[in-house]
């Protein structure tokens, strides 16, 4: 009876440790504008994709699966984003299919 009790005290306490804590919400500006999409289920990365040091953003779409590209302007503390369009390969837009 003791081992059974300690165990579950030992689980119950590694449960409420691993307990995760978040910030509130905030939104994500480019251009002055509030990256809104209309249908929801953005897909975002953050990385240095134009190799300047600071992070840039990409955004999945759904439905249309078109990825949206941020280029940052900013720093990595005060990005300051830019739409530069979707992205592209060939001059063709790049889709991911969903489902
Ligand atoms: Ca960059």
């Amino acid at each position: 009876m003791k081992l059974i009790l300690l165990l579950l005290f030992a689980t119950a306490a590694t449960v409420l440790a691993d307990v995760p804590s978040y910030e509130d919400y905030w939104y994500v500006y480019a251009d002055a504008q509030r990256i809104d999409l209309p249908i929801g289920h953005a897909s975002p990365l953050v990385t240095d994709w134009d190799g300047d040091g600071d992070k840039d953003l990409f955004v999945g779409r759904f439905q249309s699966g078109n990825i949206m590209v941020y280029t940052n302007d900013g720093t990595n503390d005060s990005p300051i984003l830019a739409y530069s369009g979707l992205l592209q390969a060939g001059g063709t837009n790049l889709s991911v299919p969903s489902g």
